[in-house]
């Protein structure tokens, strides 16, 4: 059996631990991080996800192999740091409000930071005022949002809301994120960017440094 398959199968499994020794047993036999992250633990994650839908596992099964997947990717972080040049500028990220999953954002926050860029973390369940605090007192160019739930989707509408309100709409570009957002939803709202996952959300935000 590979390793990616035994560390999807370990990841479902919950076993963190196991999910660790067989990452760092993949980067030693050389496969690429990227690889071990997609064949490997998202692969495994998506799987739960597909459980999860049919009732066939429930929260507690999927906040262990959350964990496990969380603690498998933290292995990969140095080595998902790209090499080259090195991008400079500051992140607000975080997971709307109402909303409690982080893996999607902790990828982000791991690309991002692998570009260069200083990402201030807020965490989960963050309400709109705190996006933008954060903006202004940390001098932020960037605030980007995850979601993935379809009814907390809604709370990136009252970031961008929020944002104007404050004055800093022609300051920061707003960035969304997260698997019910669309491009279609990122322009109905009038945010900045959509990126369908975590590298492209890292490019883009390199980009909107750059400028
Ligand atoms: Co939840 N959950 N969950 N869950 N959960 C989903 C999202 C769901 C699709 C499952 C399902 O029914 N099929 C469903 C949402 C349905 C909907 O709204 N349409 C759902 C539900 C219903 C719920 C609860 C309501 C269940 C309940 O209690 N009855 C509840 C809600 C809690 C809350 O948030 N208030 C709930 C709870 C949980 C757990 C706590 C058990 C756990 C979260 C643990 C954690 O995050 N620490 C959990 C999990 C793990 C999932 C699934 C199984 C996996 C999500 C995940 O981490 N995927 C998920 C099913 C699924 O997605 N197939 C599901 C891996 C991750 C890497 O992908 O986050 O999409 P993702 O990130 C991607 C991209 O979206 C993108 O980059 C990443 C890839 O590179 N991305 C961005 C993310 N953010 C970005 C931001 C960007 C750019 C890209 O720019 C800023």
């Amino acid at each position: 059996m590979s390793v990616l398959v035994e560390i999807s199968q370990q990841l479902q499994k919950g076993k963190a631990k196991n999910v660790k020794i067989l990452v760092q047993q993949a980067i030693d036999e050389g496969i690429p991080a990227q690889e071990i992250l997609e064949g490997g633990l998202l692969h495994g994650m998506g799987i739960i996800g597909e459980k999860f839908k049919n009732n066939e596992v429930f929260v507690p099964e999927v906040l262990v192999a959350a964990r496990a997947m969380n603690m498998g990717a933290e292995i990969l972080k140095p080595l998902l740091a790209e090499a080259g040049v090195k991008a400079s500028g500051k992140v607000a990220l975080g997971t709307v409000k109402g909303d409690l999953h982080d893996i999607g954002k902790n990828l982000v926050k791991m690309m991002m930071e692998g570009k260069g860029l200083e990402v201030v973390d807020l965490g989960i369940d963050v309400p709109p005022e705190k996006f933008v605090e954060a903006a202004t007192n940390d001098n932020c160019q960037i605030i980007a949002c995850s979601a993935l739930l379809t009814t907390t989707m809604g709370v990136m509408q009252e970031v961008v809301d929020a944002a104007e309100k404050a004055g800093i709409r022609d300051k920061v570009k707003i960035m969304i994120g997260g698997a019910p957002v669309t491009q279609a939803f990122c322009d109905q709202i009038g945010a900045d960017s959509y990126t369908p996952d975590a590298s492209t959300a890292a490019e883009q935000a390199a980009k909107f440094c750059a400028q």
